[in-house]
């Protein structure tokens, strides 16, 4: 079995989970699913970042000491992470002492390696953003004040301070992208890395001393780590770092990171940049996904329109919410949350396809057939056609899939629902009951066995679905599977009574 090790961004707790939360994790958890059934060894962690500055404020202003508003916080994210429906290794705190410990050894590794050195910072920091910023990249706004390009406040900051030499990596990010251009995703984050990297790198302060919030830097007790290089340091706190001889550090690393394209620098020029100068080896991969709004807008807690993953699965449903955020998007763009578009998606794909393609293929049988189905192998060419096609679909998918280009790979599977309807149509089962039943057994036959192929590719995006409906077929939940796609699982299929799994929704409800 060969090692996937996938994780989400950790999130930071000052604040409770949104949609953007869910929508990382739920990336991870299909790509995570899609590849158990290759028959890889997945590792997928998640967490909660729950140091610096930004956090540290939101305590105060919530009136808890920080340690009680983290373990607070942090208990949201965790317990959304079943919600969702996401199967995960670990959930990693970075308040944990294995996280410290992890952390402060990476420090001592670049330290020794005389990656590190006692300055003075002074420029702009951005706490919303937890970023610093030089001044030709901030936006000078109307009343002459300056923000940052994410639209958070900035503030003038001036203290000693720890540098990172990433100005010495220039060279060796280049010549390593150069050698891997695969290793970021999509191509355009790419080509932003790149750029961004040859327009220079200064070194980084990597300490901050205005406030206590954080992992102590080893030997100086006035500083405590930036935020950004604690919180990195979580994908190989996982592991067992800073034992590096860990058999799941040897198996696992170097990873794959999902995170959302504003926090792509963090992960495709430091992070690697840390990783190599500590003798070790850069993620394998870096996915950078788009930024999803709300009607249009920005989400935000100040506009009020901040999207509840709660409410939102509760109104529409789980799975219904998995598919739309991956159907809708091409996955690495930015997407709209709209009502509509929502409804549209599940009415269309859901609901008059896939759960019209079971509806009257199982009711037929139900009605018809004793509810029974017998494979019968007697096929004419119409059959073949479409069995051949769920072959070439079920290729594309997979390739999709390994490319993270999840919108792509359900059209695959939506094109083959469509063409197994429009047979259903063309074959008309019920002319052939008075007919010739041996034939509406084949007709039959195939559709079941279309809707069992379609259901195995659906799994990872909609897995409890994917359950019901291979329930309604009588089939073994254990058989959803890749090794299992081609062949025909039973001689005879006894149909459960179908039951509406993608209810159609009114505009209104
Ligand atoms: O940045 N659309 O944490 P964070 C899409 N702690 N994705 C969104 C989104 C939106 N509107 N809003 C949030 C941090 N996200 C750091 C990460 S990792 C070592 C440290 C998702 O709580 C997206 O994945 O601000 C984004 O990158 C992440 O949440 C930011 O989460």
């Amino acid at each position: 079995m060969n090692p996937f090790y996938i994780t989400t961004p950790i999130y930071y707790v000052n604040d409770k989970p949104h949609i953007g939360h869910a929508y990382t994790t739920i990336a991870c958890d299909i790509i995570s699913r899609f590849n158990k059934l290759l028959n890889n060894d997945v590792y997928f962690l998640s967490g909660t970042d729950e140091h610096g500055q930004k956090v540290e404020k939101a305590a105060i202003e919530k009136n808890y000491s920080s340690q009680d508003f983290v373990d607070l916080m942090s208990e949201n994210f965790r317990k959304i992470v079943p919600y969702l429906n996401c199967e995960i290794n670990d959930f990693i705190r970075t308040t944990e002492s294995r996280h410290k410990k992890a952390s402060q050894a990476l420090w001592m590794k670049l330290n020794d390696n005389n990656q590190i050195y006692l300055s003075n910072y002074e420029g702009w920091y951005s706490v919303r953003d937890e970023a610093f910023y030089s001044e030709n990249e901030l936006i000078k706004k109307e009343d002459d004040k300056f923000v940052a390009p994410s639209g958070a406040s900035v503030e003038w900051v001036k203290e000693e301070s720890y540098f990172f030499k990433l100005s010495e990596w220039e060279n060796k990010l280049l010549d390593y992208y150069q050698s891997y251009p695969d290793s970021i995703k999509p191509k355009s984050r790419y080509n932003e890395v790149i750029s961004f990297i040859k327009s220079g790198l200064k070194d980084l302060s990597i300490s901050r001393t205005t406030f206590k919030w954080g992992v102590q830097v080893p030997n100086n007790e006035k500083h405590v780590m930036y935020v950004w290089i604690d919180a990195l340091c979580n994908y190989l706190t996982s592991i067992g770092y800073p034992n590096e001889k860990k058999p799941e550090f040897i198996r696992y690393w170097p990873g794959i990171h999902f995170v959302g394209k504003d926090i792509l620098r963090f992960h495709a020029v430091y992070w690697p940049a840390f990783l190599m100068a500590a003798n070790l080896d850069p993620p394998k991969t870096i996915f950078a996904h788009g930024w999803w709004t709300n009607e249009g807008q920005k989400i935000s807690k100040s506009i009020g329109n901040v999207i509840d993953p709660y409410d939102i699965i509760e109104r529409y449903g789980l799975d219904q919410i998995r598919f739309f955020l991956f159907r809708e998007v091409p996955f690495g763009n930015d997407g709209d949350f709209s009502k509509e578009a929502i409804i549209r998606r599940i009415n269309s794909d859901l609901s008059n396809n896939l759960g019209n393609l079971i509806q009257r293929v199982c009711s037929f049988i139900k009605k018809n057939n004793n509810s029974q189905v017998e494979n019968s192998f007697n096929f004419l060419e119409a059959d073949k056609i479409l069995l051949n096609l769920s072959l070439k679909k079920f290729e594309n998918y997979k390739s999709y899939m390994k490319n993270y280009e999840i919108d792509k790979a359900i059209k695959e599977i939506f094109e083959l629902l469509s063409l197994a309807n429009i047979y259903v149509d063309n074959q008309e089962p019920w002319k052939l009951k008075k007919t010739d039943t041996q034939r509406m057994n084949v007709v039959l036959s195939v559709c079941v066995e279309i809707i069992r192929r379609s259901t195995i590719m659906l799994y990872p995006i909609i897995p409890n679905s994917s359950k019901k409906i291979f329930s309604i077929l009588n089939l073994n939940i254990k058989d959803i599977n890749f090794d299992n796609y081609d062949k025909f699982t039973k001689n005879k299929i006894s149909i459960k009574d179908p039951f509406p799994i993608f209810p159609r929704i009114e505009i209104n409800d």
